[in-house]
């Protein structure tokens, strides 16, 4: 599992205050604590924080750089808000995101090639999100495609089937597991699968228990990646060994230490 630490979003009240106050050390310990409890890279997002997004993902973007040496996966909606966080990666980025409407595909897929960089495709269209699995696939297909066109590898697209909070719709997670090990019939070799994972549980009671039951249940269907909180233990715990048992990891009697190692 790659592992990408959501927790530089703008959304949380630490990281908003740094932002405003523009002070690294919150973010540069944020970034490196992360690293150190198991992620593989960073997702940077601005959030509600300021309305000067530019500046502010170019100052996240910098300061988190200064700190680790990790993919930060640029987190916007907004085209020029994307470029300016790419070209402060200097090259060591993850476009998160495009949908599947043809103007974001149309601005978003040419900065993947033009930075060689792997991109997240929402399946998501001008109609919203789709309420089934099918629904899902046909935008990943049309993300596929425009991929393909582009000359991105399968591998440098990461099919994002978009999970939301439980409470407000009960039908969408099962229809999100369904969607990943769809995404890995799509085509040879298939495109990545990933998932925003605290969107599952957002406003509910057991948010932790939620999430790591589901990221067990995304894993054992072919998740390849998920934004998350890397500093819940169990949920971590929960991936490693999920992945043991899956035999995607050599068993050994003391497995969460070797992979933390
Ligand atoms: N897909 C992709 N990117 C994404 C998402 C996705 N980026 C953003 C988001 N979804 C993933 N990151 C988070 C980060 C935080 C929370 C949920 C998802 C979260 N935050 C608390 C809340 O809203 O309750 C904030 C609590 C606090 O203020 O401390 O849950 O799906 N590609």
């Amino acid at each position: 599992m790659f592992v990408i630490g959501e927790r530089i979003n703008g959304m949380f009240t630490d990281v908003k205050k740094a932002i405003q106050a523009e002070d690294p050390a919150p973010i540069q310990e944020l970034a490196k604590r992360q690293i150190a409890a198991g992620a593989n890279a960073l997702d940077i997002n601005v959030g509600p924080a300021t309305t000067d997004k530019v500046g502010a993902m170019k100052w996240l973007v910098e300061v988190a750089r200064e700190a680790v040496d990790v993919p930060l996966c640029i987190d916007t909606p907004n085209a020029q808000v994307m470029r300016v966080g790419l070209e402060a990666a200097g090259g060591n980025a993850i476009i998160n995101s495009t949908t599947g409407e043809e103007e974001r595909m149309a601005e978003v897929l040419p900065l993947a090639a033009e930075f060689n960089c792997p991109v997240i495709g929402l399946t998501i269209d001008a109609e919203g999100v789709p309420r089934d699995a099918n629904g899902r696939m046909e935008i990943a297909l049309r993300l596929a495609a425009a991929c393909m066109e582009q000359g991105i590898a399968m591998t440098d697209l990461y099919i994002d089937p978009v999970i939301l909070p439980v409470n407000a719709m009960q039908a969408v997670p099962e229809e999100v597991l369904k969607s990943l090990g769809m995404c890995k019939a799509l085509s040879d070799p298939p495109p990545q699968t990933i998932l925003g994972l605290s969107n599952v549980s957002q406003g509910t009671l057991y948010r932790e228990l939620i999430n790591r039951t589901y990221l067990v249940m995304a894993v054992a269907n072919s998740l390849d990646a998920a934004i998350m909180d890397p500093f819940d233990d169990d949920l971590m715990e929960a991936m490693i060994t999920t992945e043991v048992l899956l035999n995607r990891n050599v068993y050994c009697d003391d497995f969460i230490k070797a992979y933390r190692r």
